[in-house]
């Protein structure tokens, strides 16, 4: 049985007075069936690391393909670790359409997070152009064969799949139930193909407009591990109570 994952991407929010708040609030949330995970922007990961609950994983939105060196303005993964990270975000839709990364980089940059130590949640998903033309399992193919092409057959558990449709992201349209556990079954099925094992070993998590009001029917869902929040996780009401819900 996997254990449900539900996790924070807070984006470009925040400030240290809103760390402060949202960790004494995250402090109460009853979390022990579940793993609860936060991505602040990197300046607060030392931040959110003094405060994290017991349990609690902590991560980067980003990691730099680069491990050290003259790349201004980067961060690397075991720079993110030495601040208490254990988690990256890679591919996520908004890095791969507003900062052009490429296939190729999502695939360094799930290397080289796991060879800091850290675990990885990959992001695949599908724009509501490739959805309406039947591309989507075609692309979220893609992207996995990539994400997974640099990762040995030993670490293929360390890293979770998030299925976030583009089209769904901040805007309020959620996939509906059926629609992301269609999608979540036949990434599992690519897994099998990728890995022999990797179908039950890998958790497959949802995001997407995902708030307190429409977490339940997703989580019955089979095929559904989890949650990767935006939106609603700036909100510590709306995300104790997607916690609570796993
Ligand atoms: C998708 C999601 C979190 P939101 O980007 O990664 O954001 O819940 O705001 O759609």
């Amino acid at each position: 049985m996997r254990k449900k994952l539900v996790a924070a991407n807070w984006k470009l929010n925040g400030s240290p007075e809103f760390v402060d708040s949202m960790m004494f609030e995250l402090a109460k949330v009853k979390c022990d069936t579940v793993d609860c995970a936060v991505f602040p922007p990197f300046v607060f990961i030392p931040q959110v690391k003094s405060a994290l609950p017991a349990g609690w994983q902590l991560g980067a939105q980003n990691v730099s393909l680069y491990e050290q060196g003259a790349f201004t303005g980067e961060v690397a993964a075991d720079m993110v670790v030495a601040c208490g990270g254990s988690l990256a975000l890679v591919g996520h839709s908004e890095r791969r359409s507003l900062f052009a990364e490429t296939d190729a980089e999502v695939a360094k940059k799930v290397a080289v997070a796991l060879k800091s130590g850290m675990d990885v949640v990959l992001c695949v998903g599908e724009s509501l152009a490739e959805r309406n033309s039947d591309e989507t399992m075609a692309v979220i193919q893609r992207q996995l064969e990539a994400g997974f092409s640099l990762v040995s057959p030993e670490d293929v558990s360390r890293v979770c799949v998030a299925y976030e449709p583009v089209w769904a992201i901040g805007t309020g349209v959620t996939a509906t139930p059926e629609q992301a556990q269609e999608v979540h079954h036949n990434i599992r099925a690519l897994l099998r193909v990728l890995q022999p094992g990797a179908e039950s070993a890998v958790r497959i998590i949802y995001g997407g407009s995902v708030k307190a009001a429409n977490v339940s029917d997703l989580f019955v869902m089979p095929d559904i591990d989890g949650a990767l929040v935006g939106g609603a996780s700036l909100d510590a009401k709306e995300f104790s109570a997607i916690c609570e819900a796993a």
